[in-house]
């Protein structure tokens, strides 16, 4: 007789090589739609459930720990984990992974992108082009700010931060600041010629600043009206980290009135949903939470929260567990 295997909840669609590895190891529910189950469908799903496969969009909280007595492991395919209150996993002995590292490059990457996109007018170009109103050449159509040369701010500097610095510093030749609550060892601000300033002079003194902060009560409105009003009219804003940190409503104000130039945004308050003055501003490139989105980083993100899972009910070492210490206890 074969001992019975643990249950999980595939909360989310993903990669199904992936659903078929996890059906080796666990007897599988799996909800394979991109439209996520509301909370009480997600508490329903759950009983009688030992892991769940999550996405960065579910909400794991102590009410609903509480409702799912046997759960044991939750494991995210996201690096952000906002949506899991790991303190509450911790006090009823649930194991936490979320996924770090693999998204790094390609999440640095579009952060890039998104920031050069919105320097150079690009999203703006494209509608211009395609709405026919390319008659002429101009000498100021679609002139906006450079990138090479200039001061890039960076808000945040874990692992996605000094991707994007390097790319700016070792790439494009940029200034590089930081704000960070710690700063990085000197030998590392050595090799990235990065300047650690306090948030008014980042705000100040960046031509182009790049968020990426985890979403926390702490970094809830980070940026705000009077934050914006500190930044350079020639300044772009790009926010590749969480919606929340930046107060949607302020920036759409601050586009409007020009006091600063234009902003990339992948993240919003509430999405999908986007502060409808955002959708008809000119001056913000608008992309729907993309940023990690190249298939062979969404598939090793998968791949990592599987390890997880798989390490945490099966006896093993989770690789990258929020709270190793539950393991541990007797
Ligand atoms: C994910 C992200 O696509 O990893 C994160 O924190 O924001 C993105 O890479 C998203 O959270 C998945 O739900």
């Amino acid at each position: 007789m074969t001992a019975s295997r643990p249950a999980i909840l595939i909360a989310r669609k993903i990669f199904p090589e992936v659903v078929e590895r996890l059906r080796t190891v666990f007897e599988v529910d799996a909800h394979l739609s991109d439209e996520p189950l509301d909370a009480l469908a997600l508490r329903a799903r759950l009983q009688g459930k030992a892991g769940v496969f999550v996405a960065g969009t579910e909400p794991i909280n102590a009410g609903l720990l509480a409702a799912c007595p046997g759960l044991r492991a939750v494991c995210s395919m996201a690096v952000g984990y906002n949506n899991i209150d790991v303190p509450a996993c911790t006090a009823a002995g649930v194991l936490a992974s979320n996924a770090p590292g693999v998204l790094t490059e390609t999440t640095a990457d579009f952060g890039f992108a998104l920031m050069m996109a919105t320097a150079r007018r690009i999203g703006e170009a494209e509608r211009y082009l395609r709405a026919g109103h390319w008659k002429h050449w101009g000498f100021d159509m679609m002139a906006g700010a450079d990138v090479h040369g200039s001061t890039l701010g960076v808000l945040g500097m874990g692992r996605i931060g000094q991707a994007i610095a390097r790319r700016g510093v070792h790439g494009f030749g940029m200034s590089l600041i930081y704000h960070n609550r710690s700063r990085l060892p000197e030998a590392d601000e050595q090799a990235l010629g990065a300047r650690w300033v306090d948030l008014p002079s980042l705000l100040r003194e960046a031509d182009h600043l790049v968020i990426v902060v985890p979403y926390s009560a702490s970094s809830h409105h980070l940026i705000g009206a009077a934050e914006l009003s500190q930044m350079k009219p020639t300044a772009t804003l790009t926010n590749i980290a969480r919606g929340g940190v930046v107060d949607d409503a302020a920036l759409a104000q601050a586009l409007a009135r020009r006091t600063i130039a234009a902003a990339g945004l992948d993240v919003f308050e509430g999405e999908p949903a986007v502060h409808p003055d955002l959708l008809t501003l000119s001056n913000v490139v608008l992309t729907p939470h993309i940023a990690s989105a190249s298939l062979p980083t969404r598939r090793a993100m998968c791949d990592l929260a599987a390890d997880n899972l798989i390490a945490a009910l099966t006896g093993g070492v989770p690789p990258t567990a929020l709270n190793p210490e539950v393991l541990t206890r007797a």
